[in-house]
């Protein structure tokens, strides 16, 4: 579109007869700019979007990191896994990649690390900062290499709600976002239990029930049709909280 307009207005590109004198008419030229506008606009939101949160200091992190939703999944498939000190987890990484991946936490490791000490913010009113360390979500996916079709990253835990495992999703500006990362460690500390073991995502620029503890798979798909109810998680399915929850 923008190409098209400036090889127009340059007069550079073999087009029909009459067309090279378009952008000098009234109406073509307020289209023209009209999508000039247009596309300023997305670039500005888009620049928003890839703006980082706010980091803090060792010092400001809250002594407690208190824990939401699910404390601990309580499946016999999970405790298995934490009896196991989490080395039988396995993350799986499918959908519309090249090369699906299954990665356990000496993977997760053994990838470029991130850390970050960021405000955490729940929906429910309360906030806290914590330091988490994790190898970049967009590392991975590129280690899996996205087909041109996907659109949106979908994780699947492992709690239960109403005997179906949590979800959430994320578009493509979200997952590769510098500071969007699978978090391992919290604190210096390999997760606890209540703040989502073995891994966790953190999308830093989102409210709090997008960062889906409890990884079990990352699917990358081209429509949130046939996820859930179709909304994209499991609070936009049964709550009606909103899927783009950015702060
Ligand atoms: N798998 C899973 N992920 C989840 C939840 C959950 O219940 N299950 N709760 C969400 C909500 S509402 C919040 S605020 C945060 C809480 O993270 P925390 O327990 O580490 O404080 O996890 C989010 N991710
Ligand atoms: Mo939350």
């Amino acid at each position: 579109m923008i190409l098209a307009r400036r090889s127009l207005i340059a007069g550079t590109a073999a087009l029909p007869a009459g067309c090279d004198r378009i952008a000098e008419q009234p109406t073509a030229r307020r289209i023209l700019f009209l999508g000039e506008d247009m596309h300023r606009g997305l670039q500005r939101a888009l620049s928003d979007r890839n703006a980082l949160a706010p980091e803090f200091t060792p010092d400001q992190r809250s002594p407690f990191f208190r824990p939401n939703g699910t404390r601990d999944p309580g499946t016999t498939e999970y405790a298995a896994l934490r009896a196991a000190r989490f080395d039988d987890w396995r993350l799986k990484v499918d959908g519309l990649v090249a090369r699906p991946l299954s990665l356990g936490l000496a993977d997760l490791g053994a990838l470029p690390q991130r850390a970050q000490i960021t405000r955490h913010d729940c929906v429910e009113g309360w906030s806290a900062i914590g330091k988490w360390q994790g190898p970049r979500l967009g590392d991975v996916l590129k280690a899996a290499g996205l087909r041109d079709a996907a659109r949106y990253i979908v994780f699947t835990c492992a709690d239960l709600y109403g005997g179906e495992p949590y979800y959430e999703s994320i578009d493509l500006v979200d997952a590769f976002h510098p500071q969007t990362i699978l978090a391992w460690a919290l604190n210096d500390r390999f997760l606890p239990v209540m703040n989502g073991a073995p891994c966790r995502l953190r999308v830093e620029r989102q409210l709090g029930y997008k960062h889906a503890k409890y990884l079990m798979r990352i699917q990358a798909v081209g429509s949130l049709v046939g996820i859930g109810k179709g909304r994209g998680g499991y609070w936009e399915d049964n709550v009606d909280y909103d899927w783009y929850a950015g702060i």
